[in-house]
């Protein structure tokens, strides 16, 4: 296994001292913690997003993951048009003049070769490829690919999680997921895992797997989490979605602590500046002390 991963021209480490950070970029009227601040008649509302874009890079994001798909349960579904239009002028502008590796987040095959050809560096689907003509189309890309689990489908999947045992049904799609990856010709070296806290899983099965996320770092993929404003930290704490930031930052580290390489965030500096805390405690040296 090399010590690199490629994502598109740019590379990650796969074992930073600091995890990375991936700062999300929603380009959706619904999406429920941004409240469709990004869309609302093109332009002006383009060239919002593209200035949150500029700043989560400058807190220190390492990624930036565009999505113009919300799978909030009950959302709108969008339009193969809506969805290049949401995001692939905004993957084109990042690539073209940010330092950063832009993540797309789509499900379709059309998107994911499309914003290759602009740039993108990693594909993250939901539907961990699932979707016809998806596999093939991130294969022929060369991009590094996120694989997440999802029991059931966006609409669906809150209705009634269930698992005999949620961390190793999640460690078996997930490793399931790899092989069909690697059967369609992608790279190992360029496959992320996600367990995907909040898809189809109740807060008892998110708090679990995070409990035990280090079974999903064994599996010897680089890993990704994403737990920031999601509603298992409402059902924690008793906060609505604007107040998780404490929260959001906790989950993180503790994700970070099991071996998480990348954690998905809305809260950029605030997380990188808690992931400095970790990595300064988890380094001192009793000799330099
Ligand atoms: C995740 C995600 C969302 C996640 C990965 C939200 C697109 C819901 N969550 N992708 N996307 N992992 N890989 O709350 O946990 O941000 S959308």
């Amino acid at each position: 296994m090399r010590n690199t991963i490629q994502c598109g021209t740019r590379v990650l480490d796969r074992n930073p001292d600091l995890s990375y950070v991936m700062g999300v970029l929603n380009i959706t009227p619904d999406s429920f913690s941004d409240a469709g601040r990004f869309y609302q008649d093109h332009a002006p509302a383009f060239e919002i997003a593209f200035r949150q874009a500029c700043e989560m890079v400058e807190q220190g994001a390492a990624i930036l993951d565009v999505g113009g798909e919300s799978t909030r349960p009950g959302a709108a579904s969008v339009s193969l048009q809506e969805e290049q239009d949401r995001v692939l002028p905004m993957v084109e502008r990042i690539g073209r003049e940010l330092d950063v590796i832009v993540s797309v987040d789509t499900s379709r095959p059309e998107i994911m070769r499309e914003a290759a050809s602009l740039g993108a560096g990693m594909i993250n689907d939901v539907r961990s490829l699932g979707m016809e003509g998806a596999l093939q189309a991130a294969a022929e890309t060369g991009l590094s690919v996120c694989l997440m689990h999802m029991q059931g489908s966006p609409a669906t999947m809150q209705l009634a999680p269930a698992y005999a045992n949620v961390v190793s049904e999640v460690c078996d799609f997930l490793i399931q997921q790899t092989e069909h990856c690697i059967q369609a010709g992608i790279d190992r070296d360029k496959i992320l895992l996600d367990p995907g806290f909040g898809f189809g899983k109740s807060l008892q099965h998110n708090l679990y797997l995070l409990q035990q996320l280090q079974e999903v770092v064994a599996l010897g993929y680089p890993v990704l989490a994403g737990l920031s404003r999601k509603s298992m930290l409402g059902g924690i704490t008793g906060q609505p979605v604007e107040q998780r930031l404490a929260a959001s930052v906790a989950a993180a580290l503790l994700a970070a602590q099991a071996g998480a390489m990348i954690i998905r965030v809305h809260d950029v500096v605030e997380t990188v500046d808690a992931l400095k805390v970790l990595r300064a405690v988890r380094d001192v040296k009793e000799d330099s002390v």
